[in-house]
């Protein structure tokens, strides 16, 4: 499969700034995702990841139809994990799966061949995997690169995993999991070159400064 102007455009934006920025409302010191992806957009933040998991379909529907207007003023990216549907519905740019939801082949039929498919990975076993249908997703997620209470049960991939990631993937990659401002330096070094950062950001007294200190943590080191 060609991968098609639109595609390429969205992943230019997606690169264009070194952190991606993930809802978790419930992390966000009671603040409501509107006002949290503000800040990040204003920040410089330029991808979006709506990760609300246990809301009503149509409280996220209505949520990210203001996303979608709000990222669309920044010109900025809106992904949504999980649901194709709410991604189709909404004209958001492309949807980020994890290895037990619906499979990318299944996920780029639905969407058609202008919007964005990220897809989790957890070893090098799927990493590989990922690498084999490279004209269907656009970029993995690498991680968790340390244990993280923002995904329960999930076990850390560990640093190795990054560096793993740095020599064998095909695709561009985030890292996640754990990812404070004091850490992201380590993952710099292993060659990462876009983290995505949770709660270290949602839950934050002041976004945007936490986000200048993050990139410039993981700048310095890169
Ligand atoms: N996937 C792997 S770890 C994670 C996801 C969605 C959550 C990371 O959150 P935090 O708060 O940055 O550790
Ligand atoms: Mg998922």
């Amino acid at each position: 499969m060609e991968i098609s102007t639109g595609r390429q455009e969205k992943m230019a934006i997606y690169k264009s700034f070194p952190v991606y920025g993930i809802t978790a409302e419930a992390m966000s010191a009671g603040r409501d995702n509107l006002t949290v992806v503000r800040e990040m957009l204003e920040a410089g933040i330029r991808c979006v990841q709506y990760r609300e998991k246990t809301k009503s379909g149509l409280a996220r529907y209505e949520e990210c139809l203001q996303l979608r207007q709000l990222t669309r003023k920044y010109n900025a990216l809106l992904i949504i994990d999980d649901f194709v549907d709410l991604a189709i519905s909404v004209d958001a740019d492309g949807v980020h799966v994890g290895q037990d939801d619906l499979p990318p082949q299944v996920v780029r039929k639905l969407l058609g061949n202008d919007k964005i498919i990220g897809l989790s990975t957890h070893n090098p076993q799927q990493l590989e995997q990922a690498n084999m249908i490279k004209d269907i997703i656009d970029y993995i997620g690498t991680g968790p690169v340390y244990a993280t209470q923002t995904k329960p049960g999930a076990k850390a991939a560990g640093l190795d995993y990054i560096s793993c990631a740095s020599e064998h993937s095909q695709l561009p990659f985030v890292a996640i999991g754990g990812l404070k401002a004091h850490n992201v330096a380590e993952v710099a070094k292993r060659g990462a070159s876009c983290i995505a950062v949770v709660s270290e950001i949602t839950g934050a007294a002041d976004i945007q400064k936490k986000i200048q200190e993050i990139v410039k943590n993981f700048q310095t080191s890169r």
